[in-house]
């Protein structure tokens, strides 16, 4: 009887033709079979055993130094119509770039064990999450897949109800700059990526399949699949809301999602769903219903401390692999911004020498599984997923955007979204704290036109639609050089006022850019700040704001005669506004 399993028996078949592998391996997912994979890699100079002691079944995996980072100019969106990949994407035409890959891939894997990798994106019995499979001769990526995805036997059973899958093929190829490519062809639910070792570049269930395909495919299909985390904030009062934030990588989506509420804020508490990716849809209720679609995180190292997140802190002494950072003396990982230790080998495993620049690589990270997170939370693996009262989006901007604002409406909040603009990080290879448009923190992971993509945000207000309110935050304003708002853990300042906001428990003032607390609509007890720093990040620089709204309209334009024509209303709008003499402040309604 034919098998739901034949189509991938015949690509496996097909891809072992090309790739001329010694051996395939079928990933179980089973904890022995991820030790065997530790100890081959002990034995070929891919991982280091850190500290036993200390750090208990923990590793560090140095890449290739050219190999550290996603990689933006190598990445495709291979549609059968360049002007559906749009211009925020790089596109190839999908025969020339099958031909262009493939080439790369003939005999690629001789030597090498082809693993086959069942995952599932998402809690394992939700409608909403989806199958893919990747194949792949790196065994870090299978580790770091088993730690990220639910990876094994139950997504190939999945796979096999559904008869449905997304195909990844990957290969690290010589890691060669010049022979490096990510490509993906929607159309055909494929990914090709070459070359890298990397994170997005090679776990292909995360940007690849999770943001780029799956982005493509809820556009068809009514839902989105967006860079969010998700976080649950819970009352004294035991009244829980969910809020999903959309901030470009390395801008804090992984230290929102995980914070500890300062001692201001006896009886709240933060709970995880996620850290990265959301998928979510409108339910029968008319609310949008979220998942995460991974199972644990993929985090930045630098930075991470027990004062700025001391929950992932706290899950990094065990079963963690860690990817470029730095050592000490006794085989513990450091990297920059820990109190404590001192880095004795960087990450390329030179003898530290402040010469050579930072001891960890700046992008350096930690895969970890989200069960060994302290905020946890039981609903992350709710079939149904939680329902979203708030959508914040931020970026990293040093001058004029405020700490935060509340959009009117959910038109004005797409159009916040899309304006978005943050300085680039060292996520990606290229130049670092460059200010560009990161619409919703998708630049570098839509799958599709961004002007599509825009249409699609608005088409989700309906009459039955009951949507959550949106928000935009800035953590990273600086004065003299230095971050202005302390962050972190009192970025739950700012939540609470979020979460009133969607009550209407709480005020604002109302202004051309959006909603604002005056002072005291924020809880500001026990911060150090003063007036001017109040001032500057409560404040609204109208002529700063008419600048930036030129550089919105010409990004809009961008696009061309897909912009939808209402973005572009509500742009005038609020630009007419900004030109208008300023009238007197405004308390908003809720
Ligand atoms: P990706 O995994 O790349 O998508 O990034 P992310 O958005 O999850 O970023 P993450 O939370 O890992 O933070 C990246 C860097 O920003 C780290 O070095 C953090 O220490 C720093 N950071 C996070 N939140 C804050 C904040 O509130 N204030 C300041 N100043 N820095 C922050
Ligand atoms: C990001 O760059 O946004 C990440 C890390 O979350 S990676 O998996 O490399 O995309
Ligand atoms: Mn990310």
């Amino acid at each position: 009887m034919a098998s739901k399993l034949d189509a991938l028996n015949r690509w496996v078949d097909e891809i072992a033709r090309l790739t001329q592998p010694d051996r395939i391996h079928w990933c179980d997912g089973s904890e022995a079979e991820y030790q065997a994979l530790v100890e081959l890699m002990l034995d070929t100079g891919d991982l280091t055993e850190l500290n036993p002691a200390t750090h208990p079944n923990c590793y560090l995996h140095r890449s290739n130094p050219s190999d550290v980072a996603r990689v933006e100019h190598l990445t495709f969106v291979c549609s059968a119509n360049a002007e559906d990949a749009g211009p925020n994407n790089h596109w190839m035409a999908p025969e020339e770039a099958h031909r262009k890959i493939d080439a790369l891939f003939a005999g690629c894997m001789k030597g090498r064990t082809l693993y086959v990798i069942p995952y599932c994106m998402g809690p394992i019995d939700s409608p909403l999450a989806r199958c893919g499979v990747e194949i792949t001769d790196s065994p870090y990526v299978v580790a770091n897949m088993r730690i990220m995805t639910r990876m094994g036997e139950a997504a190939l059973a999945r796979i096999e109800r559904e008869g449905s899958f997304v195909k990844g093929l990957h290969s690290i190829g010589d890691l060669d700059p010049a022979k490096r490519f990510i490509m993906h062809f929607p159309e055909e639910l494929t990914i090709k990526s070459i070359g890298s070792g990397y994170g997005g570049n090679a776990l292909l269930g995360k940007k690849c399949h999770a943001l780029r395909i799956a982005s493509w495919q809820a556009r068809q299909e009514g839902w989105l699949a967006e860079h969010m985390l998700i976080l649950g904030l819970e009352s004294p009062q035991g009244e829980t809301h969910y809020v999903a934030a959309a901030f470009p990588s390395a801008c804090g989506k992984t230290n929102l999602a995980m914070l500890i509420p300062p001692a201001a804020y006896p009886g709240w508490k933060v709970w995880t769903i996620g850290d990265d990716i959301c998928w979510m849809q409108p339910g029968p209720d008319g609310r949008l219903w979220a998942i995460n679609p991974e199972a644990g995180f993929f985090g930045v190292a630098p930075g991470t401390s027990r004062n700025t997140n001391p929950n992932a802190l706290a899950m990094l002494d065990r079963d963690a692999i860690f990817t470029n950072v730095a050592e000490t003396a006794d085989q513990q990982p450091w990297w920059e911004g820990l109190p404590d230790g001192k880095p004795a080998r960087d990450w390329q495993g030179r003898d530290y020498d402040p010469a050579n620049g930072p001891a960890a690589h700046p992008n350096s990270r930690f895969t970890v599984s989200a069960r060994q997170c302290a905020s946890w939370s039981p609903r992350a693996e709710d079939p149904q997923g939680v329902p979203i009262s708030a959508i914040i989006f931020g970026g990293r901007r040093e001058s004029l955007v405020p700490l935060v604002f509340e959009a009117r409406d959910w038109k004005h909040g797409v159009l916040v979204g899309a304006a978005m603009g943050s300085e680039t990080t060292a996520a990606a290879t290229g130049a670092v704290g460059v200010l560009r448009r990161d619409s919703m923190a998708m630049k570098p992971f839509c799958g599709y036109n961004f002007a599509d993509y825009f249409a699609h945000w608005l088409s989700f207000d309906r009459p039955s639609a009951k949507l959550p309110k949106v928000f935009h935050v800035n953590w990273f304003r600086k004065a003299d050089g230095k971050f202005v708002w302390p962050g972190f853990g009192d970025n739950m300042r700012v939540l609470e006022w979020i979460v009133g906001r969607c009550n209407g428990s709480v005020g604002a003032v109302e202004t051309p850019i959006g909603n604002l607390p005056r002072r005291e609509d924020l809880n500001l007890a026990g911060l150090p700040l003063g007036d001017a720093q109040l001032d500057l990040l409560l404040g609204v620089d109208r002529e700063g704001w008419v600048r930036e709204y030129a550089g919105i309209a010409e990004y809009l334009d961008s696009f061309g005669a897909r912009t939808p024509v209402e973005l572009k209303e509500e742009h005038a709008r609020v630009r007419d506004e900004l030109a208008a003499p300023a009238a007197a402040p405004r308390a908003a309604v809720g």
